[in-house]
């Protein structure tokens, strides 16, 4: 099936031009393509794995900034989802290792980019690094996702100026509000990234009881296959 790039937004087609980093099931590079070809399910159905970074960021009072994403994003348009998730890119800077350093680089850059949050609001040392998923979901029959995630949290105020090519709306909402969310979404028809589903099934409820006390669950090891 050919792609009918006139339906899409000009920038977000432009955006599909990024190289992403291809990576083993073991989350070891092995090589790079367009974000384009990493997000055809094609290439997807034939074992295409990329890596990718969600951020979960929490105000003082303890509630989670979502996001729901524009209309023009070209995968999974419309949905309301984590905080901010990208990829970071085949460039020097985002393909360090240590410390999981591209990945915290590529959630910075993006974190500006999507919401204008400046870069000093969000130090790189203060991501704290929960743990990776790896998952595949498809998207609408063309497009969709197989990636190995690295999840962050971020705790403090930011201010928050989003670029509407990226983001539709954002708010804060509580445990209870987001709980309420999950549990009316499909009657309401609105939209959940699965990543966010899954991460929030799997994780995020233990996390947020103890956003003072998260090193504990920080685990470099293993990949949670979802
Ligand atoms: C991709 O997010 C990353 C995950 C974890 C799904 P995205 O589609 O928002 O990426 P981008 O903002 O680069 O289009
Ligand atoms: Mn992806």
């Amino acid at each position: 099936m050919a792609v009918d790039w006139d339906s899409y937004d000009a920038e977000q087609v432009r955006l599909m031009g990024e190289q992403c980093i291809v990576v083993d099931e073991n989350d070891k590079p092995i090589g790079a393509d367009s974000k384009k070809n990493c997000h055809l399910m094609t290439n997807i159905n034939n074992g295409l794995l990329h890596r990718a970074f969600s951020v979960f960021i929490f105000n003082n009072e303890g509630n989670l900034l979502l996001q729901q994403r524009a209309d023009e994003k070209i995968t999974f348009p419309g949905y309301f989802t984590n905080t901010c998730c990208s990829h970071p890119l085949m460039v020097k800077d985002e393909t360090e290792e240590g410390d999981q350093i591209g990945a915290r680089r590529a959630a910075q850059r993006k974190l500006e980019h999507e919401l204008g949050i400046p870069a000093e609001q969000v130090p790189l040392d203060q991501l704290e690094f929960l743990t990776r998923i790896h998952y595949l979901a498809p998207s609408d029959g063309l497009w969709g996702e197989h990636e190995i995630d690295y999840i962050f949290i971020y705790k403090g105020e930011v201010t928050c100026d989003p670029n509407p090519n990226e983001v539709k709306s954002v708010r804060y909402v509580s445990k209870a509000e987001l709980q309420e969310i999950f549990a009316t979404a499909d009657s309401k028809g609105m939209l959940l990234t699965p990543w966010f589903k899954l991460i929030v099934q799997e994780f995020l409820y233990k996390w947020w009881d103890n956003l003072d006390s998260l090193k504990q669950f920080k685990d470099t090891k293993t990949i949670h296959r979802l």
